[in-house]
C-alpha cells in the first residue's frame, strides 16, 4: 500500500519510522511517504494560511499551495491504480472505526491532508473530487489541533491490518471491537501475585469452559463500559449459554437484535 501524508508539521510523522509501522515500512509492506505543504507555496514567507471570508476567530489554509501538493501526489500514484481515497483528519467527519479500518487496509493508496487552524478552504475539496474519493474522518467527539496526531492513529490501525505486518494474524482475531464487543481480561505467569489469583478456569485446561468465560467476560465488560456497543448488537445466532448471560445483564433479543431491558 502507498500512503502520502501532507503536512505543515512533517516531523510530527517521525514517530512512522518506529516499531511494527517502521518494520512494515522496511520490508517494503507500505510505501509512506510525507510532505511539506510548505514546499508547495512560491511565496517568500512560505504562506499557508490567511483570514476567514466572513470574519471570525483563527486563519484559514489557503487554497493553492493544497493543489500544488495534491497534484504532485495524484501524479506519483500507482501506475494504474484506481482513485486514491483522500482522508481529511477533521472532527467534522464520519467516525473512524475498526470496520473503516478494515475498510481502507484494501486501498491501494491512501492520501491524508493534515488541517491546522479553523481548517482547510472549502474549494480544495470540491476540486479534489476530481482526483481522490474525499472523506473527511474524525477519531472522535473532541478536538485537536490539527490532523497529525490522527493520522499516526489511522496509519497504525490500517498498517496493521496490511497481510505480513502483524507476525501472528490470529492476534488480530481475537482483540477488542474484531467481533463488535470489547476483549476479555488477560493474564499472565506468576498464577499468584500480591495475593491476587488468575481465575481458576484459566488452569483448568477446559478448552470449552475458557472460551464460555472469555465470552462471559467480553459481554461484561461491554456492557459495563460500552453499552451502546451491545444496543442493536447482532444476536441472531448466538449459543443458548450467551443468550442467558446477555440477560442477566439486562439485554433481551428483540428481532434478532440486543436491546436493553427497561429498568423497574
Ligand atoms: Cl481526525 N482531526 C482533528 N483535527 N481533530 C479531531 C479529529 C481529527 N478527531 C477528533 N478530533
Amino acid at each position: 500500500m502507498r500512503i502520502d501524508v501532507v503536512s505543515i508539521f512533517p516531523d510530527y510523522l517521525a514517530p512512522l519510522d518506529l516499531s511494527l509501522i517502521g518494520k512494515a515500512r522496511q520490508d517494503g509492506l507500505l510505501d509512506l511517504h510525507v510532505h511539506d505543504l510548505r514546499s508547495f507555496t512560491t511565496d517568500r514567507h512560505r504562506t499557508v494560511d490567511d483570514t476567514p471570508y466572513g470574519g471570525g476567530a483563527g486563519m484559514v489554509m489557503k487554497p493553492e499551495p493544497w493543489a500544488q501538493a495534491l497534484s504532485a501526489v495524484v501524479e506519483a500514484r500507482p501506475e494504474g491504480a484506481r482513485k486514491p481515497v483522500l482522508i481529511v483528519p477533521s472532527p467534522a467527519g464520519e467516525r473512524f472505526t475498526q470496520a473503516l479500518a478494515y475498510e481502507l487496509a484494501e486501498e491501494e493508496h491512501l492520501t491524508f491532508a493534515c488541517g491546522r487552524y479553523e481548517g482547510i478552504d472549502e474549494r480544495v475539496f470540491e476540486w479534489a473530487q476530481e482526483h481522490f474519493e474525499v472523506r473527511p474522518v474524525s477519531l472522535g467527539d473532541y478536538v485537536l489541533n490539527g490532523g497529525e496526531v490522527a493520522v499516526l492513529a489511522m496509519v497504525e490501525a490500517v498498517g496493521r491490518l496490511l497481510p505480513g505486518v502483524v507476525g501472528n494474524p490470529e492476534s488480530l482475531v481475537e482483540e477488542s471491537h474484531s467481533d463488535g464487543l470489547l476483549e476479555y481480561p488477560v493474564y499472565t505467569k506468576p498464577s499468584q501475585w500480591r495475593g491476587r489469583e488468575v481465575p481458576a478456569v484459566l488452569l483448568s485446561g477446559n478448552h470449552g469452559k475458557i472460551a464460555q468465560w472469555r465470552r462471559h467476560e467480553q459481554y461484561r465488560r461491554t456492557a459495563e463500559r460500552r453499552p451502546d456497543l451491545l444496543e442493536g448488537f447482532d444476536a441472531g445466532n448466538l449459543p443458548r449459554a450467551d443468550r442467558s448471560e446477555l440477560h442477566v445483564l439486562g439485554y433481551d433479543i428483540v428481532a434478532g437484535r440486543l436491546v436493553r431491558r427497561p429498568i423497574g
